[in-house]
């Protein structure tokens, strides 16, 4: 039995019956950000046309009805994520946003000299930067978590490197290149044993996994939610509130605060303290009627469907005598990524014979450059799946493909 009615959700999505150079879009850069359903888009418009008006502010309908609206979407969140308690969650800008806040608000107030910092060899940019400045900050040491040959994190070696001196694990759920899924509660067993704190990327993860805080047994999970149908510009802290209590705030202005006085200010209570300024009002309603759309799917149903995908794309990958894949060959051990190369064609130059057929990946070192000087290459090329994706498209990314190869010469792969 089908996961889900694949014909009636891709109707849901307006812009899949566009052509890109003549040809119907296949649309598989998903990892980079989701397409929206309809219902999204209605979601924005109806809060322009209806009742656009500043929240948490207004004694007036239009900004109560906003302000409903926006913190309805607060609950949807804690219950997508499995949280405990409504006060931490908080809406920042993207997952970007939500790491640097951690980093400059606990992580200037706990990271101390000689502390460590655990991240992976896969993390993007975003989970890795905002540590390094804080550790060059601090005097604190970024320690890396090496992969096996096929891409995973080696438990043995995790379990060596996570001792007295960490004071933070920040990992990603899932790789944006390799589509390593990680085991984020294995890790943060031993981050708690040694007395540390665990950070988790959920930028890829939490969009394909059916996702519990509690599971997961993290102390903060970030994501954004234009990886997950919904608008740009919306991402979301989740913090143990014990933790998010004793943190100072990130940003101050307008909505932080409680009390001000013209020498001194009292902030405002949790999430509050960590919403400065007006937010993205339309963006996180929207956002909504995303999580809700993925709910009447099924987060189950989502991944059954992309390990299906996965699955038939490695298989089909093999046809290719020039491909090199990476990453975990099992589908059950990835999210719906795929990363390769052909020997000694530049990945853009296979992005742009790809396009040509309008067909969309992704090529580049997709934010995570030292896992690429790991790979030993500049880029790679990458598919990434969602819940549109069908089976006939990536046949026809295998044909683009197999032409790219023809196009491009045949080198023998290593
Ligand atoms: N973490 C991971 C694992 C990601 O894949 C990304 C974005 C981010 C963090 C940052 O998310 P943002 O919403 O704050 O920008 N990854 C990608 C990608 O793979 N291609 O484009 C963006």
């Amino acid at each position: 039995m089908k996961a889900f009615d694949l014909e009636q959700v891709r109707k849901d999505f307006p812009i899949l019956s566009r052509a890109v150079n003549g040809k119907p879009l296949v649309y598989l850069d998903n990892a980079a950000t989701a397409q929206k359903p309809a219902c999204v888009i209605q979601a924005l418009t109806n809060y322009y046309e209806h009742y656009n008006a500043n929240i948490h502010r207004g004694i007036h309908t239009l900004s109560e009805e906003a302000t409903s609206a926006y913190e309805a979407v607060r609950e949807s969140i804690r219950d997508f994520i499995a949280a405990p308690c409504l006060r931490s969650v908080i809406f920042t800008r993207n997952a970007t946003e939500a790491v640097n806040l951690v980093a400059h608000s606990w992580g200037r107030t706990n990271i101390l000299p000689g502390d460590e910092i655990v991240l992976s060899a896969m993390e993007h940019h975003s989970n890795l930067v905002p540590w390094q400045l804080l550790a060059s900050e601090r005097g604190a040491k970024l320690v890396y978590l090496e992969l096996t040959e096929s891409g995973e994190i080696d438990l043995q070696q995790a379990a060596s490197v996570i001792g007295a001196r960490t004071k933070l694990v920040a990992v990603t759920m899932m790789s944006n290149v390799l589509g390593t899924i990680v085991p984020v509660a294995e890790l943060a067993k031993l981050a708690h044993a040694a007395g540390a704190l665990v950070l988790v990327d959920g930028a890829q993860g939490v969009p394909h996994l059916k996702t519990s805080v509690t599971e997961l047994d993290c102390d903060f999970l970030v994501f954004s939610l234009h990886k997950m149908l919904g608008p740009t510009g919306v991402g979301v802290l989740w913090g143990r509130p014990e933790l998010l209590e004793a943190m100072p705030p990130f940003l101050s202005g307008g909505d932080m605060i409680g009390s001000v006085w013209r020498d001194r200010v009292k902030f405002n209570e949790l999430p509050y303290k960590f919403e400065a300024g007006t937010p993205n009002i339309a963006d996180v309603i929207a956002s909504g009627a995303a999580i809700d759309y993925l709910n009447r799917l099924g987060m189950d149903n989502v991944r059954a469907h992309e390990i299906e995908l996965t699955k038939y794309a490695l298989n089909r990958m093999k046809e290719l005598d020039d491909a090199l894949v990476y990453g975990p060959l099992d589908a059950n051990k990835r999210g719906g990524v795929i990363s390769f190369n052909f020997a000694d064609v530049h990945p853009h130059d296979i992005g742009q014979i790809l396009n040509e057929s309008g067909i969309a990946i992704r090529a580049g070192h997709h934010c995570c450059q030292p896992l690429m000087r790991d790979l030993k290459v500049a880029g790679t090329a990458r598919a990434s799946f969602y819940i549109y994706n069908t089976k006939d498209e990536i046949d026809q990314f295998l044909e683009a493909l197999q032409e790219a190869d023809k196009v491009m010469g045949h080198v023998a792969c290593r």
